[in-house]
């Protein structure tokens, strides 16, 4: 994690660099133009629990999942049907 260098010490990320972060984990670029500013609010909002106003590495593990599900949601829709469903008893391990 070199993203948080300006404190040194700090492996915190204020909203700029939780921001720049984004920008640099998320590779999918349809995924990335579904990110706007409000959402970056909102995910800091969400994500900083304990409200130093900093994501930790925890945190901001969080915030991809947050993010992601949220652009799954948007792209799935509600409900849903789908062509494929799993019609061979795929059993999942988990
Ligand atoms: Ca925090």
């Amino acid at each position: 994690m070199e993203y948080a260098d300006d404190g040194g010490k700090k492996r915190q990320l204020n909203k700029d660099e939780l921001k720049k972060m984004l920008e640099q984990e998320i590779q999918s670029p349809e995924l990335k133009s579904n990110i706007n500013a409000d959402d970056i609010e909102e995910a800091m909002e969400m994500l900083d629990k304990n409200h130093d106003g900093e994501v930790n590495f925890r945190e901001f593990c969080r915030c991809i999942s947050v993010l992601a599900k949220c652009y799954y949601h948007k792209k799935t829709g509600k409900g849903g049907k789908r062509g494929k469903a799993k019609e061979q008893g795929a059993e999942e391990e988990g």
